[in-house]
Order: C-alpha cells, then sequence, then structure tokens
C-alpha cells in the first residue's frame, strides 16, 4: 500500500509568507492532481508556539538565518513562521485537502526544532507517524512538499530509517536554498540513503 506524503504546504512557506520558498506555489497543482494514484494522502504542518526557540525573534541580539544551539543542538534561528492558529500556519488555499486522512504537526516544543515528520531534531519524541503508516499497512510513502533541504529531507531520512521505501517528487518538492546548492546537496544525501528520486 501506499501512500502520499506531503510537508509543510502551509501559508508561510508560500511566495509572501514569512518564510517563503520560491516557487512553493508551483507545486499545489501538481500535487492536487496526484491523489488518485494513492491509497492514503498524509500531511505534516509546522505548528509552532509564539515562543519558539527556532525564531531569531525570541533570541535577542541574534538575527534571522544565524546558526545558534538550541538545548545542546545546532538550530538556524528563522523567522516567525507557523504560529498555531494564525493563518500562516494554514494550508496553502489552493491544496486540495478532502483527501488527507491525517494531518501531523510538528515542532510544538518550545525547546527543539522538528524538520522531520516522524521525530523531532533530537529524535527525543516520535508524532507517531511512522507507527500509524504501518498500522495502515502503508510501506511505500511518496514525498511532496517544502522544504526540499529541511522538512522534506529529515521526514524522508526517518522514513527510510524505518524501513518505508520512499519516492521524492522533486517537481512537487521546492527548498530554501540558504547556501547555494543546498538543495541539490539534500538530493544527494537522500539518494545515498536509499530514496528513488523522481521528477
Ligand atoms: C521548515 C524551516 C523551519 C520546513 C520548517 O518546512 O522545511 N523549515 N521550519
Ligand atoms: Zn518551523
Amino acid at each position: 500500500m501506499k501512500a502520499l506524503l506531503l510537508i509543510d504546504i502551509q501559508n508561510d512557506f508560500m511566495p509572501g509568507g514569512a518564510l517563503a520558498v520560491t516557487g512553493g506555489d508551483e507545486i499545489i497543482p501538481i500535487v492536487n492532481k496526484l491523489h488518485p494514484q494513492f491509497d492514503l494522502v498524509v500531511a505534516t504542518q509546522d505548528w509552532h508556539p509564539a515562543d519558539h526557540g527556532s525564531f531569531a525573534a525570541n533570541h535577542p541580539g541574534k538575527n534571522v538565518f544565524e546558526q545558534t544551539d538550541l538545548d545542546g543542538l545546532p538550530q538556524t534561528l528563522w523567522p516567525v513562521h507557523c504560529v498555531q492558529n494564525t493563518g500562516g500556519a494554514l494550508f496553502a488555499p489552493a491544496l486540495d485537502t478532502r483527501r488527507i486522512a491525517r494531518v501531523f504537526t510538528k515542532g510544538m516544543n518550545p525547546r527543539i526544532d522538528s524538520y522531520s515528520g516522524l521525530y523531532d531534531n533530537g529524535h527525543r519524541a516520535s508524532t507517531g507517524m511512522g507507527e500509524w503508516l504501518k498500522t495502515q499497512g502503508v510501506q511505500e510513502l511518496h514525498v511532496a512538499g517544502v522544504a526540499t533541504d529541511y522538512c522534506v529531507k529529515f521526514t524522508v531520512l526517518d522514513a527510510l530509517k524505518e524501513g518505508f521505501s520512499v519516492t521524492v517528487l522533486t517537481s512537487a518538492c521546492r527548498g530554501v536554498n540558504l547556501q547555494p546548492g543546498d538543495v541539490d546537496r539534500a538530493l544527494a544525501e537522500i539518494l545515498a540513503a536509499g530514496a528513488v528520486i523522481q521528477r
């Protein structure tokens, strides 16, 4: 059984959003058309409290995109984004959400970030996604969304470790590219870890 996994297709990651990903909106018509090919559609939602430690605004004197330490882990500092119950955290309105069977929220603990939809960045807590997908009989995941070099990448790496076979649909993914080449490096890492990269 195969599932389509939609990563963080939320307003704040769309052009004009707080943490805009270039071309993030271009993936929406593509993913909407994919639904009929899958037994199950699931989504992740970045869902931070306003005091989240990944926000530069919560570190006086520090700037956006600066590197810091958060509770013993390296942390990129982001603009305030995807705050719980704000418009920026909602799924992009053009996204067809009717077939989304479950949404896994992540990033709620202010002391740790959570790029992966399965675990936080320190692998301290599980979202339950991997276990739930297995109870649904899913073995194969096809992944689309944003950002290729953060949440898509870490979700794929965790899913591979949990034993899923994973295909990344690159035409339905967009990345941040904080450093030029970050997306290409992320895809190379994903490929080396055992995923299939599909255009
Ligand atoms: C993401 C940075 C911070 C993502 C989420 O969805 O890739 N990136 N929070
Ligand atoms: Zn976030």
